[in-house]
């Protein structure tokens, strides 16, 4: 294995780079985007896995009402392909959490998901009215969600895409939730960091991240790809890192 910081500049089925593109033009909008810094064995990986190719390319970024912005593209074995986004807010803010994952294999896109999730017990009134407006395509193949999926709201969208027209209806929710999210922060003005808001959703958020980490699927492809400590550490630090108390 071997590990350097350098991008590879290697592009995933273009399913998962469409879905990047679009998260890099609305990232761009956000008031004072700024980046990350990551310690560099975890930032960008590269290496080879049976012969073939394998990378993780991370973008993080902070701006104004969101503490971290990672949009995660890798290569992690034969055929096997990751688009993971996690917009994560500051607690201040009363806004949901974004996700989408996607995941490509040879055999083409299992699973597609993307969602706002609650912070405290509900959405916000004013993210729930511009869900409630839009149209939700039938996909052909809905998944059902895990039993640690309890986070995710009800419009969460969890498929496996079948050709391109339902990977662009995918992608136009994708667009549509992360409109309304960037939208409802050029507004928004934070709450106190002591008001009983403020700490419920500091406490939803570390819950959020709590049942991401029940994922066995995400921890064994990065544990067998690289080892198991590497993992846990990339998933602490990286993936799903709590929000501070502040
Ligand atoms: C599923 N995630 C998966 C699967 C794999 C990964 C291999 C199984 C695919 C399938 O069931 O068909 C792997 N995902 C990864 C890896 C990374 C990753 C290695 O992001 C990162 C390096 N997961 C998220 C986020 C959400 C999410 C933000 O990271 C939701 C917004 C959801 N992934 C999610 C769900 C499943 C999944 C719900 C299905 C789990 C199951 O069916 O048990």
């Amino acid at each position: 294995m071997l590990f350097n910081s350098h991008k590879s500049g290697q592009r995933l089925h273009p399913f998962l780079e469409s879905i990047a593109s679009l998260i890099r033009i609305r990232r761009s909008s956000l008031l004072g985007l700024s980046l990350l810094e990551l310690e560099p064995d975890l930032m960008n990986i590269k290496g080879e896995f049976e012969g073939g190719d394998l990378f993780i390319e991370n973008e993080l970024h902070r701006a104004r009402g969101i503490r971290k912005i990672h949009l995660e593209r890798a290569r992690l074995g034969p055929g096997l392909e990751i688009l993971h986004c996690v917009f994560f807010p500051e607690p201040r803010f009363d806004i949901p959490i974004f996700g989408v994952d996607i995941v490509s294999s040879n055999a083409g896109i299992l699973a597609a998901i993307v969602d706002l999730s609650p912070v405290s017990k509900d959405l916000p009134h004013h993210i729930q009215n511009e869900l409630k407006c839009l149209s939700y395509p039938k996909f052909t193949h809905i998944r059902e969600l895990p039993e640690w999926g309890t986070i995710f709201s009800k419009y969460v969208q969890f498929i496996r895409p079948e050709g391109r027209d339902e990977e662009k209806l995918f992608l136009q929710i994708v667009d549509d939730f992360l409109r309304i999210l960037v939208n409802s922060l050029i507004v928004l003005e934070p709450d106190l960091p002591d008001s009983g808001s403020t700490i419920e959703r500091v406490a939803f958020q570390k819950f959020y991240c709590l049942q991401q980490k029940r994922n066995h699927k995400t921890r064994n492809v990065l544990a067998k790809t690289f080892n198991p400590q590497w993992a846990d550490r990339y998933i602490e630090k990286l993936l799903f890192e709590s929000p501070s108390n502040s």
